[in-house]
């Protein structure tokens, strides 16, 4: 049954939400498990991006109102920014 419980396993992921807003990542460090599902979504009224500095992901523009979402494969700290507004800084921490 090992085969089948670690299939359930990856499945049960959770989902976590981080919203954009007043050029901000909210929550701007946020921690979670291989295979767990993140949806950025952008409350602000121009678009935003979501780009691993190591290129990990890249989300290229979420529109306002749109999200975008990223199932976590790999551990590993990654930082992120926003390559539209560079000083808007986030961090996912996939253990
Ligand atoms: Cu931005």
């Amino acid at each position: 049954m090992a085969t089948s419980l670690a299939g359930f396993c990856e499945a049960a992921g959770t989902t976590y939400q981080v919203v954009i807003e007043q050029m901000r990542f909210d929550p701007p460090v946020l921690t979670v498990h291989r295979g767990d599902r993140v949806v950025w979504v952008n409350r602000d009224l121009f678009p935003h991006t979501v780009t691993g500095m190591s290129k990990a992901f890249d989300s290229h523009e979420i529109s306002p109102n749109a999200s975008w979402s990223y199932v976590a494969r790999q551990t590993g700290r990654y930082r992120y920014l926003c390559t539209l507004h560079t000083t808007m800084r986030g961090t996912l921490i996939v253990q």
